[in-house]
Formats: structure tokens, C-alpha cells, sequence
């Protein structure tokens, strides 16, 4: 205490209560009054943020730690008592008459939506140094994830307006968690593009603040090494959004503005909004409180399993259980095999894609008594069996869709399972990680994201009618994938399988060496044959029709390696970039009905 500055009465208190909690060795190396004052106060400043920003403060931070601290070191099973079985929920197939009605069900409720995007993360198994929402999810057009995010997000609301019978004056508003490591180069993506056509108002930033590492057992928390007036703090994890929201009152101010649904996105899934409309669809039919958007899982697959867990005193819930814990958890409850492929070839527990729909009313309930606290997990590296000291500051961390985890056994919580085709390409492993995935597993790279989009386009299309070629496989950056014709769209072109259905007509087809980009609200293709590349562009107010056969040179796949430091990074950890050495481009910018025969 002798060797305080003059402190507020706030910064006295937050000094007796790390007093309390055992921390003094926090102040122990510090020097008499006078010295580094200013340092000093900084550090008052951070403790003051850290217990700001977690629900119940620093005091609940530290108790929380010695007691998941204790556990792991008895060697405690979070799932002990715990049963897992195989659950049950929704099934689609893409295209039939149930999600048909589903989509339009979803398109309609979209009205009532907000969409919250988690993108805190840096993505450190990528190992791209910038922000992940600033990567191609395609590079036939350069469509940045966020870009494609926000137009999906406006071309749902102008559909769902169409569907609502007068009442236009949607806007669906979108929230980004970011962290001190994304957040500033997040802004200046959308600033730097005018919001991507959002008003700046629909967009709310909300930052994650990381939490304080710890040293041992005892909770005792961890100077930076680099800065002894600092603690150090690493982050904890997508499960903070729900006490960000909660915090920033955005859940009553959306609640009086009659909204319902609150969904939940990651990062980078170029697929997401292909599988959105009828996932809400599903919620809305069903009355779920939580729905997890889920696909087949190859078993071990690094993507958690969807399971229903019973407790041996009666409680049941249905819970995304993380990758590495399914198979012990299998193996321990009498699965000598644990988590493994069954006759379908995938695993019985489907992949947790984290797309979470909550529904917004028992949302708030539930958060009004947890405040959003989630429940946490600790992951310390000890130096040696006697698990005493550990190799480096651990830290607390918790995951958004553990959010269920304390709801009561009358909460209706359901999963929605799709094709992985339409629903999921995550872009998180680097070409060298990525090429060393189990045959038949997912990549999850940049090469197998983009080469996604075109598979699950020209799916899509090849339903509706179009006589789209067979792929034919390539290998970039070590990885056999399909390629596809390289077939892209704007949102506001379709959003839903009727859409597509609307915008061709009979006879088109594309042939495998083939670039289609639409980029036009009102273009229809009809009886057009594509061999080589067409790029379509129009204004909303331009209704064009394309149909006869265009055929050039086209665009060309050229195979590039990961290290040739020649091309960009976003380039380079595709495997491949795109000669673009002929194409027919039409471009509409007055209003008008046209017709253009090749
Ligand atoms: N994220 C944050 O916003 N803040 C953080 O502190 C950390 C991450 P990862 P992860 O869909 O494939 C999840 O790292 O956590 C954001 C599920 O837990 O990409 O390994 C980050 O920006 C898992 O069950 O994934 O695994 C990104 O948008 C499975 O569903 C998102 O959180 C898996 O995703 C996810 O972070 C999956």
C-alpha cells in the first residue's frame, strides 16, 4: 500500500479487492510513491477495464479460475455423469417442397431478424495476417467475406419487405464483435467502402475485451512479461457476445422494436446465406429458443458434434460437444471405438457449423438472470504430471453456443441439419495444414472455400435445369479438389432456391471451363449456352434478358505455389490465380427492359 499513487476512490477500491483475492504480488515489485506514478495508474486503468468487462468482475474472474483450476488439476471430467446419444432434429434436403416452404417461411421472418457476425478472432491456423472478413471468398469476382455478408443481409431485407404485404420499412441491423486485434482494421474495411452499401447506422461494432492470464493454481494473475505495470491478457473466446449484448442494451432496444431473432455467424463461410432462410424457416415453424445450424461430420473432424447428453439424475440437454472432447467422451461412456464413421460414412453426431438462431424474448429471459455469463472451460499446459506449475499463463475461455448449457429442460432447443455442399466452407486452415487432412476430410482452406462457392452455384443451377458439366479434379497447394464452372452471384440476384428458379429459363447450360458472374438484380438467363466467360452487370432498374451462345477463350485457372512470394497472400493460399484472357462483358446502367442475343 506504501507504494500507491494518489489514486481515485474507485482505483482505492479496485486495489483493496486485488488485495483480497491474494494478488499482491501484482504490487510487489513496485517502487516507492513518485516513481513510475504514471505507470502505475495505467495499470489501475486496465483492472478497472478487466473488471468491467466480465460479468460479476474480477472478484467472479478469479473465483471461477481457482475452481475450473481445481477441477482440471483433480482431472475432473466437465461431462462426468454424462451419457451421450445421438439426437434428434431436422433434416433438409435442398430443393424439395418442405424447404421450399421452409425458405419462404425464413425470407418472411428475416424481417423480424438482427444478424450478429463473431469476428474477434485472427485466425492464427490460417495464418493470414490480416482480418479474415477482408479475404476473397471467391477471386472470379474479389468479394470480400464481409462485402457478400452485408449484401446477403440487404438483399434479405428487400425480399422479406416484398413478402410482408406493405410493411417496407425493415432495416435488419447487423452487429460485429471484433477484438483489440481486429477491431480498427474491420472499421476501416467498411468505412473504405461506404459500409458495402449498409447505412453506417445499421452496422454497430462491439469489442470484445481479452481476459487476465493466470499464473498457477491459485489464480494467481500474470504480469505481462514485456510490461511489468500490465497484466497480461489473452482472449476468451466467441462466448463473450452474449454478455456484449446483453451490456450494451441492445437486446431490450431490439425487443421494443418487436424483433425475434437474433442469428449468429462466424468469419468465413462463403455458404452461410445459402442455408439461412430456410434455418429460420425451420425456427420459426418449430418455435425453437435455440436452433444450431448443423451438416454431416466426418468423425474427428475438427468441428464439434451436435449430442444430446443425459445426466444419471434425469437432466437431458442437446449441446455442441467441442471435437476434442467427443471422443473421450465416447470411449469413456462404453464406445470402445469412440467417435467414429457409421454406414452413412459420417459420424452419427453432426458438425456443429455455429450459426446459432436464438429466438429473442427467452433470449433476454435467460440472459436477464445470467447476464450473459457463459459457462467457461480452462485449458492449462502443465509442466509435468503434478500438474503444480504450467508451461505458460493460461486463461479462462468460453464458446457462444455453450449458451444453452443453462437453460431449463423446457427451453425447445433443435438443430437444423444441411448438405455441407450448401451450407459450409470455412476458410481456417494454411496450405501446409490443410494438405496433411485425412483423405475424404474437409480442407477447410481458402482453395477448398472458393472452390465451394462454384460447386454449390452450379448445384443450385444444375436443379433448377441447367445442364451444367461434370467437374473435373485439380490439386493446388497439395489439395485434390473439384473444380467447377466458375459460377458466382450477387445476393440480390437470388437468395433462395425459388429465386434461382425465377432468373432461368429452359435450355441454358454451362460448360466445365466456363466463368458466369451475375451482377445484376433483374437478369434472367434464357436459353443461353456458356463456354468461356460471361459477366453480366445491371443496374436494379435494368431487366435483361441473355440468352444464344457466347463462346471465347475465357478465364483460366493458373496454378500457383503458397510460398512464391510474387502474389499477394490471399492469392497465394489458394493455390492458384485466374488468367483472365478473354470474356463477353455486358454492362447495363440505364434503366429499361433489354434483351441481348449472343
Ligand atoms: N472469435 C471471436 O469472435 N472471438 C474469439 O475470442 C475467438 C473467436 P474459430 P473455433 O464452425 O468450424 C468454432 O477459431 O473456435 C470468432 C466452434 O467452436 O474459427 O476453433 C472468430 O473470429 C466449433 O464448434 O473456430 O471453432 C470466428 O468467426 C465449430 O463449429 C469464430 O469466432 C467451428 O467453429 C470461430 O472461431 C466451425
Amino acid at each position: 500500500q506504501r507504494n500507491l499513487p494518489v489514486l481515485s476512490s474507485d482505483q482505492v477500491e479496485l486495489a483493496r479487492m486485488l488485495l483480497a483475492e491474494g494478488q499482491a504480488h501484482l504490487f510487489a515489485h513496485w517502487p516507492e510513491p513518485g516513481v513510475d506514478d504514471q505507470n502505475k495508474r495505467s495499470f489501475f486503468e486496465q483492472v478497472s477495464r478487466l473488471n468491467a468487462s466480465y460479468p460479476g468482475g474480477l472478484v467472479s474472474y478469479i473465483k471461477n479460475a481457482r475452481s475450473l483450476l481445481a477441477d482440471s488439476k483433480a482431472g475432473k471430467n466437465p461431462y462426468d455423469g454424462f451419457t451421450p446419444s445421438v439426437p434428434s432434429g431436422e433434416i433438409l434436403t435442398f430443393g424439395d417442397a418442405n424447404f421450399i416452404m421452409l425458405e419462404e417461411e425464413g425470407t418472411k421472418e428475416a424481417r423480424n431478424a438482427v444478424f450478429v457476425l463473431v469476428a474477434g478472432g485472427l485466425g492464427e491456423r490460417l495464418g493470414y495476417k490480416g482480418i479474415k472478413l477482408a479475404l476473397p471468398l471467391e477471386t472470379t469476382t474479389g468479394t470480400c467475406f464481409l462485402q457478400h455478408y452485408i449484401e446477403s443481409i440487404l438483399a434479405l431485407q428487400v425480399a422479406s419487405c416484398k413478402l410482408s404485404q406493405g410493411q417496407c420499412e425493415t432495416i435488419i441491423p447487423l452487429v460485429i464483435m471484433t477484438s483489440d486485434d481486429t477491431h480498427v482494421p474491420t472499421l476501416q474495411l467498411l468505412e473504405s467502402n461506404s459500409y458495402f452499401g449498409m447505412k453506417d447506422t445499421q452496422v454497430k461494432l462491439l469489442k470484445q475485451e481479452k481476459v487476465a492470464c493466470l499464473d498457477d493454481n491459485d489464480a494467481h494473475l500474470a504480469l505481462d512479461p514485456n510490461d511489468k505495470y500490465r497484466i497480461q491478457t489473452k482472449p476468451h473466446g466467441h462466448g463473450d457476445v452474449h454478455a456484449l449484448l446483453y451490456s450494451s442494451g441492445l437486446l431490450s432496444q431490439w425487443q421494443k422494436e418487436g424483433r425475434k431473432w437474433v442469428l449468429f455467424f462466424q468469419d468465413t463461410n462463403g455458404l452461410l446465406f445459402k442455408a439461412i432462410p430456410a434455418s429460420l424457416g425451420v425456427s420459426s415453424m418449430k418455435g425453437y429458443h435455440v436452433n444450431s445450424l448443423a451438416v454431416p461430420r466426418k468423425a474427428k473432424e475438427a468441428i464439434g458434434g451436435i449430442t444430446k447428453l443425459t445426466h444419471t439424475d434425469g437432466r437431458t440437454m442437446v449441446i455442441n460437444v467441442e471435437y476434442n472432447q467427443l471422443d473421450p467422451l465416447l470411449r469413456a461412456t462404453g464406445h470402445a471405438d469412440g467417435d467414429v464413421n457409421c454406414e452413412t460414412g459420417f459420424s452419427p453426431y453432426p458438425g456443429n457449423i455455429n450459426q446459432l438462431i436464438l429466438q429473442l424474448e427467452p433470449y433476454i429471459e435467460e440472459l436477464k438472470k445470467t447476464g450473459g455469463a457463459i459457462a467457461e472451460f480452462v485449458n492449462p499446459k502443465y509442466k509435468d504430471s503434478t500438474k503444480t506449475s504450467f508451461k505458460s499463463s493460461t486463461r479462462l475461455e468460453c464458446m457462444m453456443q455453450d449458451y444453452p448449457k443453462t437453460l431449463p429442460p423446457s427451453a425447445r432447443v433443435g438443430f437444423t441439419v444441411m448438405d455441407t455442399w450448401l451450407a459450409y466452407a470455412p476458410v481456417k486452415n494454411n496450405p501446409e495444414d490443410a494438405a496433411k487432412v485425412p483423405k475424404g476430410n474437409p480442407y477447410h482452406s481458402a482453395t477448398s472455400g472458393e472452390m465451394a462457392i462454384y460447386r454449390a452455384n452450379s448445384l443450385i443451377l444444375r436443379k433448377a435445369g441447367v445442364q451444367i458439366a461434370d467437374p473435373v479434379l485439380d490439386v493446388f497447394n497439395g489439395q485434390e479438389v473439384e473444380v467447377w464452372p466458375r459460377i458466382t452471384w450477387k445476393p440480390k440476384w437470388a437468395l433462395t432456391f425459388s429465386d434461382v428458379k425465377k432468373k432461368v429459363g429452359d435450355g441454358c447450360s454451362i460448360s466445365q471451363r466456363s466463368t458466369v458472374a451475375v451482377k445484376g438484380q433483374n437478369v434472367f438467363l434464357d436459353g443461353l449456352s456458356v463456354d468461356g466467360t460471361l459477366v453480366v452487370s445491371a443496374i436494379d432498374e435494368a431487366e435483361v434478358k441473355v440468352t444464344g451462345s457466347v463462346k471465347n477463350k475465357g478465364w483460366i485457372l493458373k496454378h500457383i505455389d503458397y510460398k512464391d512470394c510474387s502474389f499477394p497472400e490471399e492469392i497465394r493460399i489458394r493455390g492458384f490465380t485466374i488468367d483472365k484472357v478473354d470474356q463477353l462483358e455486358l454492362n447495363y446502367t440505364e434503366p429499361g427492359k433489354f434483351e441481348f442475343r449472343s
